[in-house]
């Protein structure tokens, strides 16, 4: 088995030429739309939700062909949601994966529009995945249109919204990211999990695996933001002390968010037990993430 950096380097490949080959072209008119969704869909990202998704079909004994498609889809629902959260109505930030973000190249109308038009587009090459047993289309469909409605992400942006300039309690917290990091993270293992027929018991381990992993993730990526430098992140740096957002080095200081972070981690891999070795490849994920830099 290969060293994971070079798995996660393959599985980078595989998930950009199949996005290439599922986004319209850049040319298609109006070109400016596809221009502008291309950019930001290949502005370099870690392609972490996509892996996941490939990972879970793996260990729950799939093929990788058809967890492709859904894999495409959740990467493209989570860059929607970076350039709409990046808009001036919302973060408002310039940067975003080493660029200038897309209202700062395209205009804002154009930005909500690439959003709209990103998140669309998910659903048209999700209706490419090869339905199972188990999980025909419509159970496909309805596991990634409450991931991305007013239940989840929508809600979790709502909360984190209101709970701006306030502040909030670690539990307050937790709410926003179960609901938006967890969620999505979530969302893309049972849909790897649903390509290769996963068992009940299967797609229960992949949802616990999911929820901790997401809310490790999101301690790190708030922790990463104090500790690292905006050249390394490919984003503002220092943004949520700067406009006072509620982040769990905030709330709980840095230390102990490190430690929350490896218990959430810790807890995560436990429920990959039921899969024996087959998801070595998700436990090497976990591990990576909680000592990434970036
Ligand atoms: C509709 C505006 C809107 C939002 C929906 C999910 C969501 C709600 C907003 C996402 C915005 C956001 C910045 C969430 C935090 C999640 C997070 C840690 C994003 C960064 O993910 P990485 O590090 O990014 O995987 P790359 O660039 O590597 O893909």
């Amino acid at each position: 088995m290969s060293d994971l950096k070079d798995y996660l380097k393959a599985q980078q490949k595989s998930v950009d030429t199949a996005l290439n080959s599922f986004l319209p072209r850049a040319k298609v008119r109006p070109a400016t739309i596809h221009e502008a969704m291309r950019y930001s869909i290949f502005a370099g990202g870690k392609r972490l939700r996509p892996i996941l998704t490939l990972a879970a079909a793996e260990a729950c004994g799939g093929e990788e062909e058809a967890a492709l498609p859904p894999a495409c889809a959740v990467e493209i629902m989570h860059t929607y949601s970076l350039v709409h959260d990046d808009l001036p109505s919302m973060d408002d930030d310039d940067l975003r994966r080493g660029r200038p973000t897309s209202h700062k190249v395209y205009g804002e109308g154009m930005a909500v529009l690439t959003g709209d038009a990103l998140l669309t587009e998910a659903f048209t090459i999700l209706a490419e995945t090869p339905p199972t047993k188990r999980y025909p289309l419509k159970e496909i469909l309805l596991e990634f249109s409450i991931c991305g409605g007013s239940r989840k992400l929508i809600g979790g942006q709502v909360l984190d919204l209101e709970g701006e300039g306030k502040n909030l309690s670690k539990a307050q917290l937790v709410r926003i990211h179960e609901n938006k990091t967890a969620a999505l993270l979530t969302t893309s293992l049972r849909l790897g999990g649903m390509t290769a027929n996963a068992t009940p018991r299967q797609l229960e381990a992949l949802t616990d695996f999911g929820y901790n992993l997401g809310l490790a993730f999101q301690v790190i990526d708030d922790i990463l933001d104090v500790t690292q430098s905006t050249e390394k992140l490919g984003k503002t740096a220092g943004k949520d002390e700067a406009v006072d957002k509620a982040t769990y080095p905030s709330i709980i200081g840095l230390e102990k968010s490190k430690k929350e972070a490896q218990r959430l981690t810790k807890k995560s891999l436990a429920s990959l037990s039921v899969f024996g070795k087959k998801s070595s490849r998700l436990e090497e994920i976990a591990h990576y993430l909680l000592d990434r830099e970036y």
